[in-house]
């Protein structure tokens, strides 16, 4: 599908058997290449500025990101009562990286990325999102996070799934045993957020993943946010924690959220109380 990006006006990712594709009128193809892991492609669009692709997947994009990027940081920011440690396992745009570092009390940062050229390319397609990689907290791994999980133990406060979909080698992020390993990375209060994917279309492998988190995590919880760039655009993400609910604020942590939301694109916490408060379809799908 993407070999034929060259010379095409129009990007069409296909999703859901094929059936249905989100399509971008293309101004030009900046960068394309086939690394260890995967087709890596940064296309300029008309619509939405820059668009990475991953094996054909969309993944960021300059008029959306800020969705994706600023819920996976501030939902656990806002809830965990002593942040200390994150964990992030793929997301090596460093998207998720840069709202982790807005966080003061916040000691280390590790991103667990499988393919160093998507951090590569990152930096230099979409500096803005790999700005906080710099900050002296963020230690950069290019590992394979499904071992890495195993190899810490009660260490991390807050876990981040910044997975693609679950097919190849990203379909061992959405297991129940990899799941256990996060938990048992995982300190007392420990939180773990992933993307799972669009509930319209994919119905029946969002319930296998939810089922999955409530064989592992005592509280399971999901929300959506808006992806453009993402099939469907309806897109949900998982909040798993050991008991800490995702609407229990750390109070302590109010004052300087009261300031920084009003930099921030997204979030806010009035957005955040409501979040979980879900459709009946979003339910009956996620079981949440
Ligand atoms: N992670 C990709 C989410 C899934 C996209 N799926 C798709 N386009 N079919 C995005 C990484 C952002 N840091």
């Amino acid at each position: 599908m993407t070999e034929s990006i060259l010379g095409n006006e129009w990007y069409s990712e296909r999703y859901f058997f094929k059936n249905v594709a989100t399509s971008f009128k293309i101004k030009s193809v900046l960068h394309s290449e086939q690394s260890k892991y995967q087709k890596i492609d940064v296309l300029d669009t008309f619509a939405l500025g820059r668009l990475l692709l991953l094996d054909g997947k969309t993944m960021v994009s300059d008029k959306d990101e800020f969705v994706y990027h600023e819920v996976m940081g501030h939902i656990p920011a806002m809830i965990h009562p002593k942040l200390k440690n994150v964990l992030i396992i793929g997301g090596g745009d460093g998207g998720i990286v840069r709202e982790f570092v807005k966080h003061p009390e916040i000691e280390r940062i590790d991103l667990v990325e499988i393919d160093e050229r998507v951090i590569e390319v990152s930096k230099t397609f979409f500096p803005d999102c790999t700005s906080g990689l710099t900050d002296p907290r963020v230690n950069v791994l290019p590992q394979d996070g499904v071992e890495y999980i195993k190899t810490h133990k009660n260490f991390f406060d807050v876990i981040i799934i910044d997975s693609t979909d679950p097919e190849d080698f990203a379909a061992g992020l959405f297991t129940q045993e990899f799941y256990h390993h996060v938990y048992e990375a995982l300190t007392e209060n420990g939180i773990m957020m992933a993307q799972t994917e669009n509930p319209l279309y994919d119905e029946y492998g969002i319930k296998s993943f939810y089922d999955n988190l409530r064989n592992v995590y005592p509280v399971v919880k999901s929300f959506t946010g808006p992806m453009l760039i993402y099939p469907g655009v309806f897109w949900t993400f998982a909040y798993a924690s050991k008991g800490l609910l995702p609407t229990q604020f750390n109070e302590s942590k109010i004052p300087f959220m009261s300031m920084l939301e009003k930099k921030l694109k997204w979030y806010n916490m009035d957005w955040h109380k409501g979040a979980f408060n879900l459709s009946n379809i979003h339910k009956s799908v996620t079981g949440c």
